[in-house]
């Protein structure tokens, strides 16, 4: 969500299992339970972000996982 000087909200773009190269997520991942600012992990002047999946069952029913979604400037999204 990207802020105006005077506090009023600019944008809000959603992240979401239908966003384009988004995270896959199932019903009660709890996606973005908690997000971090990571820096710029890759080095490509973008920043980038880690969201929390606290019950993701990939590695097993309700293990959690970490989604570091490399950012673009742009954005693109699918299924709107
Ligand atoms: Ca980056
Ligand atoms: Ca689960």
């Amino acid at each position: 969500m990207l802020m105006n000087s005077n506090g009023t909200v600019k944008s809000t773009v959603e992240i979401n299992d239908s966003t384009a190269n988004g995270p896959a997520l199932h019903n009660n991942d709890e996606f973005g339970i908690s997000v971090a600012d990571i820096g710029d992990l890759d080095g490509d002047g973008i920043q980038d972000i880690a969201a929390g999946a606290v019950f993701d069952d990939n590695g097993g029913t309700n293990r959690g996982a970490l989604h570091i979604m490399f950012m673009n400037v742009t954005y693109t999204t699918a299924g709107q």
